[in-house]
């Protein structure tokens, strides 16, 4: 029997207002196992610094073959896979602990930016051929996202862990003024379908 490969993989809680993220939504209904994945979940709190030590705690204790994280990005329009993380906190609104850094690096020292270890065009290509808008993102923001995300990928730096990032569109429920949004069927397809090729 093949061994299966270990995913941590995270979502977010709720922030800015809103009452459900949907990367925490999709992330709680995958199931156990994709493809040769062995799937742990973990939700993560929307607070700078904080979001980054929970995952490292799950990940001392997994030991997985590889993390992806997904968070909320209300606006976009596809599901997308992040392809860079940079060395800076840069807040538009406060996290969930009230704290609104600008102009801060996520590490002190550390270099301006790391590139995702996972095949992020690959998970382009899967999801889009699920027939769900994806398209890859230089860009994952200078918010608790980004900060996630560099965490880990400067701890991971070198070693045989995958790091990844995959940014969601709003749910309908979420979406107003014509923002465009996707159901949370597809979101989740969508993360499968990028797991799969991981
Ligand atoms: N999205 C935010 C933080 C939490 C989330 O789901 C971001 O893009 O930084």
């Amino acid at each position: 029997m093949k061994t299966l490969r270990r995913l941590l993989i995270t979502g977010f809680e709720p922030f800015g207002g809103e009452s459900v993220n949907p990367s925490w939504e999709a992330v709680s209904r995958l199931p156990d196992r994709v493809g040769d994945w062995q799937l742990t979940r973990l939700r993560v709190p929307t607070v700078f610094g904080l979001a980054g030590e929970k995952a490292l705690e799950a990940a001392e204790t997994l030991r997985p073959d590889a993390v992806l994280c997904v968070g909320q990005a209300g606006g976009r329009a596809g599901v997308t896979p992040e392809a860079v993380a940079v060395n800076l906190r840069e807040a538009a609104i406060p996290d969930n602990a009230g704290s609104r850094p600008v102009n801060e690096p996520v590490m002190a020292g550390g270099p301006a930016a790391y590139f995702a270890t996972v095949p992020v065009r690959e998970m382009v290509r899967a999801i889009r051929e699920a027939d769900i808008p994806a398209s890859l993102s230089l860009s994952a923001g200078a918010f608790v996202c980004n900060d996630l995300l560099y965490t880990l990928l400067e701890h991971f730096d070198g070693s045989d862990t995958r790091v990844g990032f995959i940014h969601v569109p709003f749910l309908p429920e979420q979406a107003k003024n014509g923002q465009p949004s996707l159901t949370i069927e597809k979101i989740t397809l969508a993360l499968q379908r990028a797991i799969e090729v991981l």
